[in-house]
């Protein structure tokens, strides 16, 4: 089951811009920061709410690392933005064969490493209505993605 919205991914040129950005104007503060060289990305994590049920809501902000890369292709075409949104699970991999069985290309054949250990996969732009859809299963239940420890 898709049982939240994980984070909204959006790209921008300046990551340290883009942080003091939602720092000053809206009081959100880094949680996390990351450099994902597969996915070509540099990336902050902002919290924007935690659960005792099931984990926390972020922003990810996305500089990229390289031109070619999707974050960088798509800030050329499309400029600073809304890039992406993650539903979290309990279990990407039975969601990820779910979504595949219904007719939609999911983009890896399995999870890759995601923000904060987490196991994450794409389904196609295409396929879902000119949304890039992420889905991502959480580390684990602790405090470091939001949860509760008790
Ligand atoms: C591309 N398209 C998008 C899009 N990116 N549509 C909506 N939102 C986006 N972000 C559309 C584009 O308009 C084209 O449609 C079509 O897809 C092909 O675009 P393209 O520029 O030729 O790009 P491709 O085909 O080289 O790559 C598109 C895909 C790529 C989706 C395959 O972006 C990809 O692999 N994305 C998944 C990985 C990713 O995004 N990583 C960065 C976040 P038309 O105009 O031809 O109809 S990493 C992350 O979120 C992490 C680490 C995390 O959450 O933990
Ligand atoms: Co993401």
């Amino acid at each position: 089951m898709l049982s939240r919205i994980d984070h909204i991914g959006i790209a921008c040129h300046d990551l340290d811009a883009t942080v003091e950005f939602y720092r000053s104007t809206y009081g959100f503060e880094v949680h996390h920061r990351e450099v994902n060289e597969e996915q070509g990305v540099r990336e902050a994590m902002l919290r924007v709410n935690g659960t005792d049920d099931g984990g926390a809501t972020w922003l990810q902000l996305l500089q990229p690392l390289r031109e070619d890369s999707p974050v960088g292709k798509w800030l050329a075409r499309h400029g600073e933005g809304v890039h992406h949104i993650a539903f979290g699970t309990d279990d990407v991999d039975a969601e990820a064969d779910a979504v595949r069985g219904r007719g939609v290309r999911v983009l890896y054949d399995a999870p890759r490493r995601g923000s904060m250990g987490s196991r994450i996969t794409f389904l196609h732009p295409q396929d879902c209505h000119g949304v890039l859809t992420e889905i991502v299963t959480a580390a684990a239940p602790d405090a470091a993605r939001g949860h509760s420890a008790h």
